[in-house]
């Protein structure tokens, strides 16, 4: 019999979960963490599905496994794992997890309200604010962003011909405004969004297979983001997004709103040194700024932060046992 045991703290972003693997997470290599971020995927991913899907998560779950960074200029390594996949960077789960870490004692700062991570993606700065032994908001500067394609006709089953924009903010998001087709997200249930959002995935991708321009390692589309204008007072626009094969962004989605106000720079509708205040689709904010721009390969890319609060629910200390017929997990089709 093994048993591997995971020492994880249980966080949520705004309303969508991070669980820190503080402990337990598989030996890796000291080499960067997009590589990790490989051998993990090639050998290790049936840890990640133990401890997202259930019995031990969920369809929603997302979470994170730290380790030690090998560049000098990060505090810590970061490794994202949620029901997708690995994805190369994720905006609640840096919040979360950063909250986690400060609050917790698990990464020492080398400089209060300051530190920086290494994601698959690149390096991210991120400062916070503190209000006691409590972390009040993170605010990440994200990796460069950019808008991928505009203006791209699918002709998605239930919905008709419908015209999206597919952006770049740490993961590949198809953009969907209200349309002739689409009245926008009041009229639409959460049901419906994860009913039509794998259809509009594949379209975008079979249209336009993205690759990053200087990370071939970076990849595909895997996220749809629904947008609407605000219903919270002080937002600018709302959005849901969907991931994996069921999920729905309970938080603003750090990497999709720096995908948007990629998209909304290009198409002239913000600027640099704009804010951008994102609402979820349960309500909760993220306040977001365009703080610059810079060249990814050959297109314009800007440079977006993203901040935000999250809360530490709880310490769990989880099995993986091999005498669990479920110990891979599972998810209901
Ligand atoms: O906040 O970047 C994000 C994110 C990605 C998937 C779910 N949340």
């Amino acid at each position: 019999m093994t048993r591997h045991t995971y020492f994880c703290v249980d966080a949520h972003t705004c309303g969508n979960p991070v669980r820190v693997v503080a402990g337990g997470g598989p030996l890796l290599p000291a080499v960067s963490m997009a590589e990790k971020r490989d051998i993990f995927v090639r050998h290790f991913d049936w840890v990640r599905r133990a401890l997202m899907f259930e019995p031990r998560g969920h369809d929603v779950m997302s979470g994170t496994i730290l380790y030690p960074s090998s560049r000098e200029d990060c505090d810590v390594g970061v490794l994202f794992i949620e029901v997708s996949g690995c994805l190369p960077m994720c905006g609640h789960g840096t919040i979360g997890t950063v909250t986690a870490a400060i609050e917790e004692g698990l990464v020492i700062p080398r400089q209060e309200g300051r530190i920086a991570i290494e994601a698959p993606a690149g390096r991210v700065e991120i400062e916070y604010t503190k209000n006691g032994q409590y972390v009040d908001e993170v605010r990440l500067f994200n990796v460069p962003s950019y808008l991928h394609a505009r203006d791209i006709i699918l002709n998605i089953e239930g919905l008709g011909e419908i015209s999206v924009d597919l952006a770049y903010g740490g993961n590949y998001y198809v953009i969907i405004e209200p349309q002739a087709n689409w009245a926008g997200l009041d009229g639409m249930s959460a049901e419906e969004i994860k009913r039509l959002s794998p259809a509009v995935r594949r379209a975008a991708q079979d249209a336009l297979a993205p690759v990053h321009p200087e990370d071939p390692r970076i990849l595909g589309v895997s996220h749809v983001m629904w947008c609407d204008k605000p219903k919270a007072a002080g937002a600018n626009a709302r959005n849901a997004v969907f991931y994996g094969d069921k999920a729905i962004d309970r938080s603003p989605c750090g990497t999709g709103s720096s995908a948007r106000m990629a998209q909304l720079v290009a198409r002239g509708r913000l600027a640099v040194g704009d804010t951008f205040v994102h609402e979820s689709i349960i309500g909760t904010m993220f306040n977001c700024k365009v703080e610059g721009t810079r060249r990814v390969g050959n297109v314009d890319a800007i440079l977006p932060s993203v901040a935000g609060w999250a809360r530490v629910i709880g310490h769990n200390t989880i099995y993986a046992d091999d005498r669990d017929p479920l110990v891979h997990g599972f998810q209901l089709s």
